[in-house]
């Protein structure tokens, strides 16, 4: 496991390297250069500039996220091939600076949806929150709208501008496709990239539906373990993994994380995770809480014992936390609980390994 934490850059991002640096255990970043739109290539000399200052810093950059998939692409519609064009040149950009893991969704339209980014818990905290029974009172454009009203000021990953602008449009288009019909052109994306990862050593890991559910009628096609399998055998790789995030596939009661890391970690196709906890309010209904399983609903001892001894290699990272200590940070993206939850997964790990006799410490 290496111990790894999400920066937004300099300027973009409450939280400074030096900090992270100082969380016990971090050995680097889950990187992001947000600065451009779907479809662009990521220009070499940037890349290298972000990773260097990262560098400095004594962190490692090796995993970016969000290299976000064009909505031509996941329409299938003819302008797609500039696009993976674009997209494999970005791979090898990135591969050239250091990198080998990508973090990408394929989600239609929206990228995660919460209802609210700051619902009080009774500790006078906050964390991110989702009710289905406000969703249905709502059209996207108001989502939208609601969504970007309580950002607090920061631009979020999954929520551009350019992304959005064209919301009506898109929201017509996907009327005519299905689930089947989006797999067919994520297969198209997969095949025309995954060659490239192979030939540069760049692992992709698709990141789960957030929720784990269709919504807005959108199809969405990557929320179970039976999806996901169908998704590594579109194209069967090493280099098509999973980001598997415990909170988005975990927002699903229905979904076993323990049980999908033990799958997939057995199958050498988790390139990455992200860890944090949920805690289901009813149906549909749940908030993001604290990393220590009594706080939610997912058994985080079992889901790293899971990450022990099926993918002990793989980069993790604390997933969102809540607001604590008054800290004014973007939703889900400040230091202090977050580090707690670094240190809390790192004690697991700690426990897990020394009691195994050690077998699998040396990732750690
Ligand atoms: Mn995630």
């Amino acid at each position: 496991m290496k111990m790894t934490f999400r920066w937004y850059g300099e300027g973009n991002d409450s939280v400074s390297l030096k900090q992270i640096k100082q969380i016990p255990g971090m050995t680097g970043l889950m990187g992001v250069l947000d600065q451009y739109a779907a479809g662009e290539v990521w220009p070499v000399e940037a890349i290298r500039e972000y990773v260097d200052h990262v560098n400095k810093a004594g962190l490692e950059v090796e995993v970016i996220e969000s290299v976000n998939v064009h909505e031509d692409i996941k329409m299938g519609l003819p302008t797609r091939d500039q696009y993976i064009e674009n997209y494999k040149q970005t791979i090898r950009n990135l591969a050239e600076c250091g990198i080998k893991v990508i973090v990408y969704n394929f989600m239609p339209v929206f990228d995660w949806l919460r209802t609210d980014l700051a619902r009080e818990n009774e500790d006078g905290s906050t964390a991110l929150y989702y009710d289905e029974e406000e969703i249905k009172g709502m059209t996207p454009q108001d989502i939208v709208a609601n969504t970007a009203a309580k950002s607090g000021g920061y631009k979020l990953p999954g929520w551009e501008p350019e992304r959005l602008a064209e919301l009506d449009r898109i929201l017509e288009l996907y009327k005519g496709i299905d689930a089947e019909q989006l797999l067919a052109n994520y297969k198209y994306f997969l095949e025309g990239i995954i060659p490239t990862c192979e030939e540069v050593g760049v692992r992709m890991g698709v990141h789960p539906d957030d929720p784990a559910w269709p919504v807005f009628g959108i199809p969405r096609i990557a929320h179970s373990v039976a999806q996901f399998d169908r998704i590594v055998n579109l194209v069967d790789s090493p280099a098509n993994g999973l980001c598997l995030c415990t909170g988005s596939l975990g927002s699903n009661p229905e979904n076993d994380i323990p049980a999908a890391i033990r799958h997939f970690g057995s199958m050498d196709r988790i390139a990455c995770m992200h860890v944090r906890n949920v805690k289901y309010m009813g149906n549909r209904r749940f908030r993001e809480g604290a990393h220590l399983s009594s706080d939610g609903n997912l058994d985080l001892y079992e889901i790293i014992k899971a990450v022990y001894e099926t993918a002990p290699d793989v980069y993790i990272r604390p997933d969102h936390g809540r607001m604590i200590w008054d800290e004014q940070a973007r939703a889900g993206y400040g230091l202090y609980d977050r580090a707690l939850g670094a240190t809390y997964i790192n004690g697991l790990w700690e426990a897990i390994a020394k009691n195994d006799g050690q077998k699998n410490a040396k990732a750690f």
